[in-house]
């Protein structure tokens, strides 16, 4: 496969010395492929980072090891999602729409509950390797902890690596647990 990086703007994969390669997103010739690799239950959302595209790969690695390293007591970031399948994204856009309050806020208002503006096909998530991940926090104890700042000192640190967009500075339905390659659309367009 030959392509145009759009990060270093040359020829790849070939052209980049291996120890540099996850500055390329195309780095690992395995094709984007919106069908997965799973193989117990199509409808969960794969958690391996095995399934994600090598930019992120590196910037979620390189996060995590600088948060743990900064913030030694704080809740460790893990990932949530990776890869979701085309079922997995539409029923992740229409769960609000089940007549219960799924926010707990004690209103049914659901145009509100909304997680995802994606139907499935057009999420980040819907490629494989994927080109968005979701975090959240585990504390000691193991409960899962999505308190507002540790995203925002987690962001710093992933938007360290260039080329990475953040959920939280989404115009529309921000999404803070949420990373993906900047410009994805332009590489899965056929
Ligand atoms: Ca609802
Ligand atoms: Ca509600
Ligand atoms: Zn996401």
């Amino acid at each position: 496969m030959q392509v145009t990086c759009f990060l270093l703007k040359h020829s790849c994969c070939e052209a980049l010395p291996a120890k540099r390669a996850f500055l390329c997103p195309f780095w690992e010739l395995r094709p984007v492929t919106t069908s997965g690799n799973q193989t117990k239950n199509n409808r969960m959302a794969s958690r391996s980072i095995n399934d994600l595209n090598p930019l992120l790969a590196y910037a979620f690695g390189r996060a995590e090891a600088e948060f743990k390293a900064l913030y030694p007591t704080a809740p460790t970031p893990f990932l949530t999602a990776t890869f979701r399948s085309n079922e997995e994204q539409n029923a992740l856009f229409n769960q609000p729409f089940d007549k219960k309050d799924n926010d707990g806020d004690g209103k049914i208002d659901e145009a509100d509950e909304r997680v995802t503006n994606a139907k499935a096909g057009q999420s980040a998530h819907n490629f494989n390797p994927s080109f968005a991940l979701d975090v959240a926090f585990k504390t000691k104890t193991g409960a899962v902890d999505y308190s507002d700042k540790w995203f925002d000192l987690f962001a710093k640190l992933v938007l360290k690596t260039t080329g990475i967009t953040w959920g939280g500075n989404f115009k529309s339905l921000k999404d803070k647990p949420h990373f993906e390659v900047t410009g994805w659309e332009k590489l899965v367009k056929k």
